[in-house]
């Protein structure tokens, strides 16, 4: 068995585990009738009705006293008054039924004849509005309004309530969820809701976000060579697939690598789950990926800007990445680095031959990467090659913080640190030549210091 076989004999043993979807949370507010108290029968008999709302809709669930599927003859009604105005004498069926303090909408509905519902505003006069839904179950009659069709917003509040009535034309209000006395002693009322008070309100609160479920995927070959490739010291983000995790982290998790975002390994490169994901619908979600070494990936190809993900769905599938977007196909670049010595040298404080020439920085934790001088006539020019497995064309190079350095004597150069970032657009970059301590000044003759004959032209 081969040293990489056995590394990545051990998977898990499943998959993702079948998910149940959780739809964001309705917190309903109940408002109680009592019952007994019509007189008419059990299935007009409003026992409670429960108000919840969505991002879009506003939900009433009225329970009445009897199965609405066995007697599908009532009419459950609501009436609403959102704002000033309204009708103060009828409502949009037309019935003796009245809300003295101005109704805006009405809704009507019914449960026979296959059921239906209707929303009906008064201006001047009423007219019926929108398209709200109903249901019925059982005991319940459960009515859906989108409720900016009401003029309604997240925060806004109405009073209300909920009616019964019958199959006749000219039926009032049978029982009011409000009223816990008898509303009317005859079918034909009629009846004041507003007689009664305080009427029942309801406030439009914000939803909570869905819990999404999202499906991330990483291919983690790089990663997995760079371990396997047994390098020495191990680059940072190399997996150990027998002793390190991956994860997802991003703003839905405060970049936070708890267990529930491990991802599974589910092939030999592979790695990938379902989390949760509690986010606004439409809104975008930020994240990486990240071994627990710690360290986060840097993603190549955008600079490590993070990763981006708009969610539209309540399950959805991340497109699938490559860890720090590299390949194993991607080739090696290599990145030269030269500093110019020779006004370093004309000055004498560094003397070529007697001095090495460095490079430090936070590639190699700021420990020494020696630098060899070119041949005559640029033996004052010294460059390092660094190597980059892995590394995609189009990539983007951030060189972190370095300094040139050459010691006897010890020597840094003056800060302020030097870094860069560019554009990987060939396998052999070569960055632009640059003097000692940050010198503008190009020498335009080798055996001159340059003092007096500069030109701007090379970067310091
Ligand atoms: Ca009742
Ligand atoms: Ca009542």
């Amino acid at each position: 068995m081969t040293k990489q076989s056995f590394k990545h004999a051990v998977f898990a043993a499943s998959l993702m585990a079948a998910t149940t979807l959780t739809p964001s949370a309705l917190k309903a507010t109940v408002y109680n009738d009592v019952t007994g108290e019509t007189i008419s029968v059990p299935i007009i008999d409003i026992v409670k009705v429960e108000v919840s709302n969505n991002i879009a809709d506003l939900i009433f669930k009225i329970d009445l006293n009897g199965d609405v599927v066995a007697t599908d003859w009532g009419k459950y009604c609501i009436a609403i008054d959102t704002t000033g105005g309204g009708d103060t004498l009828g409502n949009g069926w037309n019935r003796p039924i009245s809300m003295s303090a101005g109704m805006d909408y009405w809704v009507g509905s019914w449960v026979d004849s296959g059921n239906g519902v209707q929303l009906w505003q008064y201006t001047t006069s009423w007219a019926t509005t929108g398209g709200p839904n109903i249901s019925k179950s059982g005991s319940n009659v459960t009515i859906t309004v989108p409720f900016s069709q009401m003029g309604l917003n997240i925060g806004s509040n109405f009073t209300f309530d909920v009616v019964s009535t019958g199959g006749g034309g000219g039926d009032s209000a049978i029982d009011s969820l409000a009223n816990p006395a008898q509303s009317v002693a005859t079918w034909a009322g009629p009846y004041d809701i507003s007689s009664y008070s305080p009427l029942p309100s309801y406030t439009l609160v914000q939803p909570p976000d869905p819990t999404n479920k999202v499906t991330f995927l990483v291919d983690m070959q790089v990663p997995i060579a760079l371990w396997d490739e047994g390098g020495f010291p191990v680059p940072l983000d190399a997996l150990d697939t027998n002793n390190q995790a991956v994860f997802v982290r991003g703003n839905f998790n405060g970049w936070n690598a708890s267990s529930e975002y491990a991802l599974i390994q589910v092939g030999p490169t592979l790695f990938s789950n379902t989390v949760d994901v509690v986010w606004p619908n439409n809104g975008t979600i930020l994240y990486k990926f990240y071994i627990d070494t710690p360290v986060e990936e840097t993603t190549v190809m955008s600079c490590n800007a993070s990763r981006t993900l708009q969610i539209t769905s309540l399950t959805m599938t991340a497109p699938l990445a490559y860890w720090g977007d590299r390949k194993t196909s991607d080739p090696t670049v290599n990145v030269t680095y030269s500093v110019d010595m020779s006004l370093r040298e004309a000055s004498g404080l560094f003397t070529n031959g007697v001095s090495a020439v460095s490079l430090r920085g936070s590639f190699n934790g700021w420990g020494t990467t020696a630098m060899t001088n070119r041949p005559a006539p640029d033996t004052n020019i010294f460059d390092v090659v660094l190597s980059y497995p892995y590394t995609p064309i189009g990539s983007c190079y951030n060189s972190g913080f370095y300094k040139f350095y050459y010691n006897p004597p010890e020597t840094w150069e003056n800060d302020p640190n030097r870094s860069l970032t560019t554009t990987i657009t060939n396998v052999n970059t070569v960055l632009p030549t640059v003097y000692w301590n940050h010198n503008p000044y190009r020498l335009g003759w080798r055996d001159e210091t340059g003092v007096g004959k500069s030109e701007m032209g090379k970067q310091g």
